[in-house]
């Protein structure tokens, strides 16, 4: 799809002639093919309900939730004309990507959004393998809860399917968390509900694997599959269980791991976990993926059922994943130091922020949507939280004050966990997004190579859209 293939040809063709009836377009390159972002319909609920109106993201005719699955090779371009036939502004983010900063999405940030009817040309090298997505960042809260998201897959240049001690396919599993009503709709009121904000968010009653509920995945007994998860929830951490399956921890957040077990796993919004599975061969029939809604009554929100011929039992290693060999490695004899320290929500509150250029007690905060704060400040978009010369290493204290949990990410880089809880990460984990419980703290350090304006922000999307939203230059 990159390189011009006759298919990419063709659909940029088909899509040049559909775009100019629907849209005032500049075709400032027509040959890029379509992403387009448009109102659709998907079965969510279980067969019985009505389908439930959406709205998502299509590279053919119809829209489809999650988006349609892009995939290139690392160090490839991705390269698509973003087609915005919503009923409001939007932008794409490439969740994850290090990525060159006019095309992060990161809107208004690093562009401005696209209002209804008009385009956005996309063109960027993915230099990462990992498993990655892509996601709206205009009214993100809405945007992507309406189901404006996609998974972004990087392939490795090296083999690693099929190699001895790897998995022999694999599957992407995006998990997503929908709060419907009784005929299936999107419950649309509430996307401003500061009582959400100011506790975990806004809580869906639906969790979907691949946008269906309660699927069965086939798996043959004993056969090693890589699952790519992707929690694209707006707000729900996933906290995963995969009983019976030798579930191992391949990579985090797109970067490679030392492999280790993973019976359990908490992926925050945004996060993502690669794991190799060995198909059950005790002759039982079915397991399940379990997730814990917070009530420790563990629930199947998918089923792996085993079918067709045993594979010949595997090695209990798994082969890990190859290196990176991208990431400059953090300089920590001399860093430039940084603090975040969240404050705010239900509970502890804040007495004051800063928010719009004045300081504001907490009544009035309220008043303007704010229940958050990084250092001091709510919502901080005028200046950014600190600068870091092109090279440095940063090493950067984040501090959770409250009484939530938040999933802070970074744009454009990813960072080393130096520690957590007061203790030393010796996985030396590398990640796009950290998630932290109340009152811990966790220090991270990164080179800050790639220049521009970057994001720092709360993943729980209600979070970030009442305060927990700030940005850093690299220059
Ligand atoms: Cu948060």
């Amino acid at each position: 799809m990159v390189w011009l293939s006759r298919r990419s040809i063709l659909k940029g063709a088909a899509a040049f002639g559909s775009a100019t009836l629907l849209s005032r377009h500049s075709f400032a390159d027509a040959s890029l093919p379509v992403l387009r972002a448009a109102p659709a319909s998907a079965q969510l609920a279980p067969a019985g309900y009505p389908a439930t109106p959406v709205w998502a993201y299509s590279r053919e005719a119809a829209g489809t939730v999650p988006g349609s699955e892009i995939r290139v090779l690392a160090g490839e371009s991705v390269r698509y004309q973003l087609v915005n036939d919503l009923p409001q502004p939007t932008a794409v983010h490439w969740h994850g990507i290090r990525i060159e900063n006019a095309m992060d999405g990161a809107a208004p940030l690093t562009q401005a959004t696209v209002p209804p009817g008009d385009t956005f040309d996309y063109d960027f090298v993915a230099p990462d393998p990992g498993t990655y997505w892509y996601h709206s960042h205009n009214r993100s809260t809405e945007q992507v809860a309406r189901g404006l998201a996609g998974p972004l897959i990087v392939e490795d240049r090296e083999p690693w399917l099929g190699e001895k001690g790897a998995a022999t396919r694999e599957l992407v599993l995006v998990l997503d968390d929908w709060l419907l009503d009784s005929d299936a709709g999107i419950i649309e009121d509430r996307w401003d509900d500061l009582h959400a904000a100011s506790h975990g968010g806004r809580m869906g009653n639906t969790v979907t694997v691949n946008s269906v509920a309660y699927p069965e995945l086939d798996i043959q007994p004993g056969e090693r599959v890589r699952l790519r998860i992707i929690n694209m929830a707006t707000d729900r951490i996933m906290t995963l269980s995969l009983p019976h399956l030798s579930a191992r921890l391949i990579a985090l957040d797109g970067h490679p791991v030392r492999p280790r077990g993973a019976e359990t796993l908490v992926l925050g919004p945004a996060q993502r976990a690669d794991v190799a599975i060995d198909g059950r061969r005790d002759g039982e029939p079915s397991t399940g993926l379990m997730l814990d809604p917070g009530n420790d009554e563990w629930v199947e929100i998918a089923s792996f059922i085993h079918s067709g011929d045993t594979v010949l039992a595997h090695n209990p290693d798994v082969r890990p994943l190859p290196a990176w060999g991208t990431l400059a490695a953090p300089d920590l004899s001399d860093p430039q130091r940084e603090t975040l320290m969240m404050e705010g929500g239900a509970m502890r509150g804040m007495r004051e922020a800063r928010f719009a250029g004045k300081t504001m007690g907490f009544r009035e905060l309220a008043a303007n949507g704010m229940v958050w704060a990084f250092n001091g400040a709510a919502n901080q978009m005028d200046e950014p939280m600190f600068r870091a010369a092109l090279g440095r290493t940063v090493r950067m204290e984040l501090t959770n004050r409250s009484m939530f949990p938040h999933a802070i990410h970074l744009h454009g880089h990813h960072f080393t966990i130096l520690s957590q809880r007061g203790a030393a990460n010796m996985e030396g984990d590398v990640r796009d997004t950290v998630l932290i419980g109340a009152d811990e703290t966790v220090e991270i350090a990164f080179v800050a190579d790639n220049p521009g304006v970057w994001m720092i922000h709360c993943h729980m999307l209600s979070h970030q859209q009442s305060g927990m939203m700030a940005w850093f230059e690299v220059a």
